[in-house]
């Protein structure tokens, strides 16, 4: 199913708005909220945004804003509380409500399956580690598509893997927070990419209608080019697609799999020795074609070449701009990864996330005057467009994020909203940016000098 239309959409994910947690099983990001030190202030995802109970209210906001689509995802625990075997029906009936609601007001649901809260159950099983959760997933997709598919056309498989691998296996910063082996971190990276092929062939085999599916990746070792220059932007290309020594926080470990059918040659031969025996058929599976490459893009590096064309980070100038959570503020990144990417991967690409926290507040008058992410906003859409009128296949871009959430080992001291909420009761106000972004959406960007029609 192609778009006629530039997607213009907020994003959220389960875990970091929900709430609603007596109604759902235990997830691994419960458990490590309950870990002395893992998560700021001891914050639990609980209550969250309490969008359990403000559902329509929220997609009300998303009307008022003229935005076209939503990108939510699925609580594996509360569609399977065990993560695997008996089905709850009160789970399905909440992804009912918030589907039908979403297409009474015209707005296209973009449903992700996974965005790292794992069942616990499944935790204890090995998650990721474990080679049996490309069958897991593989059940649970299959209830979501039989429940779902009559109505929802677009599918997210695996939101940013290099996280929930890298950051949750290796880092330590995320659930469960480990730090293994690089050999059974590779085995986790296979796991993943298997889960993705088989979850992409369940949709295929079962969907009602004809559906799209997207493979969203986190964008890390993203360049811009310091000058203009081919000497700068080859060495840009090479620095986005090369493998550190921390291989699991790579792009080309992840999307050369799904898009081009192979790990990188590089990554075959530095790790031989470590890496999982692989199935005949996995490299076909993971690389079941699919439509969309999904970008969730946030920052980038300035890079230039040195003397044998190495690339060479450079470190920002004093000042340079940044967020509340101190990410560089960096719209080009917005141009060259979505450049390299297309250049590299040959498919048509869409913004699953892009957004900043800042420190937003409501003031005297009642309004967050959040001027920082309007500008912030502009910047990066400017660069997107550049990209698209240089040939760069764009087919929407969502906004990270519709609400002020669990920011996962950050708790709540991050906003990420375009709508401020009040985490002591719910209350949710529409912030500056989220008017102003609306009004982006309406006019297809002619309101900040661009355009976005396709
Ligand atoms: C996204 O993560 C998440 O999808 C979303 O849930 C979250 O709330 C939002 O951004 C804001 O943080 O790849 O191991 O080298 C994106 C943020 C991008 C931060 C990749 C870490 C490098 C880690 N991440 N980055 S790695």
């Amino acid at each position: 199913m192609t778009h006629s239309k530039f997607l213009w959409g907020a994003a959220t994910a389960s875990i970091q708005i929900e709430g609603g947690a007596s109604a759902r099983g235990l997830s691994n990001w419960d458990v490590f909220c309950e870990t002395n030190g893992r998560v700021h202030a001891g914050h639990s995802a609980l209550i969250a945004a309490d969008h359990y109970n403000h559902l329509e209210e929220d997609v009300a906001m998303l009307k008022e804003m003229g935005l076209n689509a939503y990108r939510f995802s699925v609580s594996w625990p509360r569609i399977m509380p065990d993560g695997f075997g008996a089905v709850s029906e009160e789970g399905l009936a909440f992804y009912d409500r918030l589907i039908n609601s979403l297409l009474d007001n015209g707005i296209e649901p973009y449903l992700t399956i996974f965005h790292w809260d794992l069942p616990y159950s499944l935790h204890l099983k090995g998650g990721w580690l474990n080679p049996d959760i490309s069958d897991y997933i593989s059940d649970y997709t299959k209830v979501l598509v039989d429940r779902y598919s009559d109505r929802v056309k677009h599918w997210i498989t695996l939101n940013e893997p290099q996280c929930f691998i890298n950051l949750s296996y290796r880092t330590g910063e995320h659930a469960p927070g480990y730090h293994v082996s690089d050999r059974e971190l590779a085995l986790a990276v296979h796991n993943a990419l298997l889960s993705h092929g088989k979850i992409s062939q369940i949709i295929k085999a079962n969907a009602k209608s004809a559906p799209s599916i997207t493979y969203t990746q986190a964008m890390p070792m993203s360049s811009i080019p310091l000058t203009n220059t081919e000497k700068d932007i080859e060495a840009s290309r090479k620095r986005q697609f090369s493998i550190s020594s921390d291989f699991a926080g790579t792009i080309s470990v992840f999307a050369d799999p799904i898009f081009l059918g192979a790990y990188p040659a590089e990554y075959l031969t530095r790790y031989e020795s470590i890496l999982p025996k692989f199935g005949r058929d996995d490299f076909n599976i993971i690389s079941t074609p699919i439509d969309y490459l999904g970008v969730n893009i946030y920052m980038g590096d300035f890079v230039t070449a040195g003397p044998n064309g190495e690339p060479i980070v450079v470190s920002p100038k004093p000042g340079h701009a940044k967020t509340a959570y101190n990410w560089q503020v960096r719209p080009e990144c917005m141009y060259w990864a979505n450049r390299f990417c297309y250049e590299r991967y040959q498919k048509p690409i869409i913004i699953t996330e892009n957004g900043m926290s800042g420190n937003d507040w409501i003031h005297l008058d009642g309004k967050v005057h959040d001027y920082d992410r309007i500008d912030y906003i502009n910047r990066y859409l400017l660069e997107l467009n550049r990209a698209m009128k240089d040939g760069v296949d764009i087919r929407g871009y969502f906004h990270w994020s519709l609400l002020d959430n669990f920011e996962w080992a950050k708790g709540y001291y991050e906003r990420f909203g375009l709508v401020h909420v009040d985490f002591e009761n719910g209350n949710r106000t529409m912030k500056d940016s989220a008017y102003h972004f609306g009004t982006i959406a309406k006019t297809d960007g002619k309101s900040i000098g661009a355009d976005f029609t396709i």
